[in-house]
């Protein structure tokens, strides 16, 4: 069974939260940050300290007593650079994390500039420096996270002569306000489908696959590279850090002026159809799979079938009357069209756990009059796996990036035949054109399916920022990384 009281609490469970800081840093005394690590070390929230929490919450709201439970959880995770600079040598077995994100965002299809073999992607300022760590705090609110940040900083000195660790930068998240509050800020439904791990999520709901804890906890049953990975890396978790700022106007604009025209449906109602074939769910969450051309808020509500679905036989016949081939999440986990037949591919590997929240204001009038976006937001988006290459790397290279797939899509147990001139086109949500030329989709039509649409030069979701971490075990943090 798994030591729920050894892992970070945000891998398995997620840390609740209304509103997140993620602090990063970078570590300037090695020795005496060991010895105040003793000090912090108390204060990482586990898997266990999760299970608490949901129970106090959910006690809470059963005694129907007002506002929320005042909660704030810490946890650490480190870069390849912070490893080295604390001396810590062992190769984790992960290419993506020892090159880093800076210098992988290349071949992820950031925007950037190349001058000669160097390339440097167009991110903001601080996430252009090398980063160590990161230390980050969610809570119910903002009061809760400040306190509880300003304890941490407190323990390492920052700012102080004494200090062990000094400020990068720091991102705040916060979910959005009311009725949207579990939406993104394009509007739609998110933190529905998380793969179930094997001995945490005791009762997976239908539709949720059921996953080895090793495809997202180093050197546990189902991680292929645990051979290779030193003691102190089981239950650990690489975090991929993505700074995703959205277009939210020219995203609503986009889908304003091209209206998918179907018998019956307003001008309105086609450009929220054409919102829900580009994601694969209504704004509500409602999968187009079960409901293709109307909105349906109550399955959407509801846990037990809002992720209850596959993609039948459709990939295999061309068909993507329900979905398209390229709906982000169709592209991000193609379901039964790489695990069904004929393939049977095993796509475990490429599961991750997402934990992002969203950042920045809601758009303001201006902005919606203007079609344009004057103001900073979108999605702090992070995700949990026990290898970035197999995880975030290859689902963003492999499968967003790439117009073909799943269409040729070679996987461990052969390729997908071709079909007869249709080529799905990018993930229209996150998929970036790398190095240039147009992107298209097609099937957005469900009448017209080999129909492609063009879409707009700018992308609607743009980085700014990231880096891949390594959430260690309690143990591994004392032993590791403490004196
Ligand atoms: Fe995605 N969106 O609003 O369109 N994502 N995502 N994502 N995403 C999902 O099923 C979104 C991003 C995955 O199991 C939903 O929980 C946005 C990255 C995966 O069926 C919505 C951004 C990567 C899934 C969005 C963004 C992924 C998923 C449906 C960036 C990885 C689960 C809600 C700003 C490379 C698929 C749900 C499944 C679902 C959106 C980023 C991956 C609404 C706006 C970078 C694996």
């Amino acid at each position: 069974t798994l030591d729920l009281n050894n892992i970070q609490g945000d891998i398995l469970g997620g840390l609740p939260k209304k509103t997140e800081t993620y602090f990063f840093f970078d570590v300037t005394n090695v020795d005496r940050f060991k010895a105040n690590m003793a000090q912090f070390i108390p204060h990482v929230k586990t898997s266990a300290g999760i299970i608490k929490d949901r129970e106090a919450i959910k006690e809470h709201k059963r005694q129907k007593r007002p506002g929320m439970v005042p909660m704030a959880a810490v946890n650490v995770s480190f870069s390849h650079l912070g490893l080295q600079k604390l001396g810590i040598t062992d190769d984790l077995s992960d290419a993506s994390f020892t090159t880093g994100q800076r210098k992988d965002a290349e071949v992820l299809g950031d925007p950037g500039t190349k001058n000669g073999d160097t390339f440097t992607p167009a991110w903001e300022a601080p996430f252009l420096k090398d980063i160590h760590g990161v230390i980050f705090v969610a809570g119910d609110c903002h009061a809760s996270v400040h306190k509880k940040l300003d304890e941490i900083k407190h323990i390492f000195g920052v700012g102080t002569s004494h200090a062990s660790i000094s400020e990068v930068t720091h991102v705040r998240g916060d979910v959005r306000p009311g009725l949207v509050s579990a939406h993104e800020h394009f509007g739609f439904l998110d933190g529905i489908s998380n793969p179930a791990v094997d001995q945490f999520d005791q009762h997976p709901f239908p539709g949720q696959d059921s996953i080895r804890p090793g495809f997202i906890l180093a050197k546990e049953n189902g991680d292929s590279r645990a051979a290779a990975r030193p003691d102190w890396a089981k239950d650990g978790s690489f975090l991929t850090f993505r700074y995703l700022f959205q277009m939210v106007p020219e995203f609503d604009n986009f889908l304003e002026s091209n209206p998918i025209v179907l018998p019956g449906l307003s001008r309105k109602e086609g450009s929220e159809l054409l919102g829900a074939r580009i994601v694969g769910r209504w704004k509500s969450g409602a999968p187009i799979e079960i409901t293709p051309l109307k909105d349906d808020p109550k399955l959407a509500a509801d846990a037990q079938r809002n992720n209850d679905f596959d993609f039948g036989d459709s990939l295999v016949r061309g068909d993507q009357t329900k979905c398209p081939f390229a709906a982000h999440i169709r592209k991000a986990y193609p379901r039964n069209d790489l695990e069904g037949p004929p393939l049977n591919a095993d796509i475990d590997n490429r599961r991750i756990i997402r934990r992002g929240i969203q950042f920045g204001p809601e758009v303001t009038h201006q902005e919606h009059h203007d079609k344009k976006t004057h103001h900073g937001r979108g999605l702090l988006f992070v995700c949990y796996s026990s290898s970035i290459d197999d995880g975030f790397h290859f689902i963003q290279q492999s499968w967003a990036n790439a117009p073909n797939f799943p269409v040729n899509a070679v996987t461990s147990a052969g390729p997908i035949p071709p079909l007869d001139g249709v080529v799905p086109g990018f993930d229209a949500i996150i998929g970036q054109k790398v190095g240039g030329g147009i992107r298209q989709i097609s099937g957005t039509n469900p009448n017209d399916p080999t129909t492609n649409i063009t879409l707009p030069d700018q992308d609607f979701v743009i980085p700014r920022g990231g880096e891949y971490f390594f959430s260690p075990s309690i143990s591994a943090l004392k032993t590791k990384f403490a004196a």
